[in-house]
């Protein structure tokens, strides 16, 4: 059954995307749009606006991430779309499901030197799954559907659409399409087969499960899988929070002897990249399971890999009936170095240290985030250290860059986290270079009444290329900002509060003002610009 509607471009481009259940616009103005927005007007759609472009698509990706629904930007034509153009491939990188909707110069006149005018899809197409120019009026139901199915499809991903001018303020009529939902891939039992007896066999056994777990509506699946065949799990990405930290098998900070100790790794829902060794942990054998087949790694031969929809694959994991050795000594093993890990993490998120180190901040931070508080991290070392002292309870409630690892996340994930969940706590860890990306997107969370708490990790660097530079040189250069500058007082100039904190004392007081605000609050943490977050390099 399709339904057939009239209206103006805007008007069909919004029937479609309500259809797809998309629930608002996050957007930043351009008279190329003006269709989509007269839509949403009308209907009251909602429409949340930023001050620069990389924000609304940053917003639409923490929609994305956090609810498993298409989030969506509307770009105007040329710098508003070259502008997203991080935060898709951010997106991209992420396997998140955002459709970027971009104004275009008028068709009838292309070539003539229209303002703003660009072809967008040779910059667009290699970081989208599906991108293409909708020349006709009638056809922009069918084009967003497109678009959003390939968004959904695992592996998930962005997609981009862009309206010549005549095309979005046309009338016309078309026919709604029915949403018809993604079919789930089936993985080849066989494959699945030899993983399961592969874990079952094995004598020390490691799962590392990431994003696409959460994505894909998996995380019961997993843990099913992780009781059945008793494989300690550890998580990244969105995948974090996806066992209860006290579970038996939830492991986070004994990763390196897991990781050299065991002779099965399994890997699910994330890339074998920089995060996890390129796939090389020495002599053990690596299962690796993909939401999709184009995710297999062609860099390294996993034992076996099978590809398909993840609640399938590990749900057939947790029903294998075959003979499984026993783990309870590996585990035993593991937890010892895991709870030797959480006491010398222990000690160092109390340390009374003047300046402050990261650490304490964090220790203070976890006793004022409640279970279902949203984090994000945007940042260089700071966001680390909150990697390592931060134990997401719940799973969709860590929101970290992701493998593309850009700067300036900060205020658009915050944007469309708030948006997500108007009644839970919003903390936004921020290096104090990161906050320049993204803080005068404050004006719009104050404008729009959308509270976030946000704490710098103020130390007067690039810390994360400060000190490798210097390691590697012998001295740095371009990696210095101002010391102590008030980044408190640059959000309450833009309507909003804060502080700075200078003795780890005063942390936990200032923390609780912040979240007891109701207003975008920035507690400015000075820290020790001499501590560095030991790590071997990310570069090759
Ligand atoms: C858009 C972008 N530009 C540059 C970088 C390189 N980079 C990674 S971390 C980092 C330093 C971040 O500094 P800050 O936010 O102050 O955090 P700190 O390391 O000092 O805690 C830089 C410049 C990047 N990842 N993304
Ligand atoms: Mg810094």
């Amino acid at each position: 059954m399709t339904e057939r509607i009239e209206g103006h471009g805007g008007e069909l481009a919004l029937a479609a995307l309500r259809a797809h259940g998309v629930r608002e616009m996050f957007t930043l103005s351009g008279g190329h749009v003006f269709p989509l927005y007269d839509a949403a007007y009308k209907t009251d759609f909602p429409i949340y606006d930023v001050r620069h472009e990389q924000s609304a698509v940053f917003a639409a990706e923490a929609v994305a991430k956090l609810q498993r629904r298409p989030g969506l930007a509307v770009l105007t034509a040329g710098p508003g779309v070259t502008n997203g153009i991080s935060g898709m491939t951010s997106a991209f990188f992420n396997a998140s499901p955002v459709l970027v909707l971009g104004g275009r110069a008028p068709a009838f006149r292309w070539g003539s030197g229209s303002l703003q005018e660009m072809d967008h899809l040779p910059l667009v197409s290699p970081v989208t799954k599906h991108a293409e120019t909708v020349f006709s009026t009638d056809d922009i139901p069918r084009a967003v559907g497109a678009a959003l199915n390939a968004a959904l499809t695992p592996h998930r991903g962005p997609a981009f659409l862009d309206f010549p001018l005549e095309t979005v303020f046309s009338v016309a009529e078309a026919d709604l399409p029915t949403v018809t939902g993604v079919d789930p891939i089936a993985p080849d039992p066989e494959e699945v087969g030899r993983a399961a007896m592969l874990i079952a066999g094995a004598q020390r056994p490691v799962i590392i499960a990431g994003s696409d777990v959460y994505a894909g509506d998996a995380v019961a699946a997993l843990r099913e899988a992780a009781e059945a065949l008793q494989v300690p799990v550890f998580t990244n990405g969105m995948g974090r929070g996806s066992l209860p930290p006290e579970h038996p098998l939830a492991f986070a900070k004994a990763r390196r002897a897991a990781l050299s100790g065991a002779d099965v790794v399994v890997v699910v829902g994330t890339p074998l990249d920089f995060r996890l060794s390129f796939g090389d942990f020495g002599d053990a054998k690596v299962v690796h399971i993909v939401d999709a087949p184009s995710q297999r790694a062609t860099h390294v031969q996993p034992a076996v890999a099978p590809a398909g929809d993840l609640r399938l694959i590990l749900s057939a994991l947790a029903d294998h009936s075959g003979d499984r050795a026993d783990h309870s000594d590996w585990i035993a093993d593991l937890r010892v170095a895991e709870d030797a890990a959480k006491a010398r993490d222990a000690a160092e998120m109390a340390a009374e240290t003047d300046p402050i180190r990261p650490a304490r901040i964090y220790g203070e931070l976890r006793r004022a985030l409640a279970p279902d508080a949203i984090t994000i991290g945007d940042g260089g070392d700071f966001v680390s250290y909150a990697g390592r002292y931060l134990e997401p309870a719940q799973p969709g409630t860590w929101l970290d860059p992701g493998p593309y690892g850009c700067l300036g996340t900060g205020m658009g994930y915050a944007m469309g986290a708030r948006v997500s969940h108007p009644d839970r706590q919003i903390c936004v860890l921020m290096g104090d270079g990161a906050a320049g990306f993204s803080l005068m997107d404050v004006e719009s969370l104050v404008r729009q009444k959308l509270p976030v708490v946000i704490v710098v990790g103020n130390n007067g660097i690039w810390g994360l290329e400060k000190h490798p530079m210097r390691a590697m040189y012998g001295y740095d250069v371009a990696a210095d900002l101002q010391p102590e500058l008030r980044y408190d007082t640059v959000v309450s100039a833009l309507g909003g509060a804060g502080e700075t904190v200078a003795k780890a004392a005063d942390l936990g007081p200032a923390l609780q003002r912040a979240f007891d605000s109701g207003v975008p609050y920035l507690v400015n943490v000075l820290t020790d610009p001499t501590d560095a977050y030991p790590r071997s390099s990310n570069l090759a």
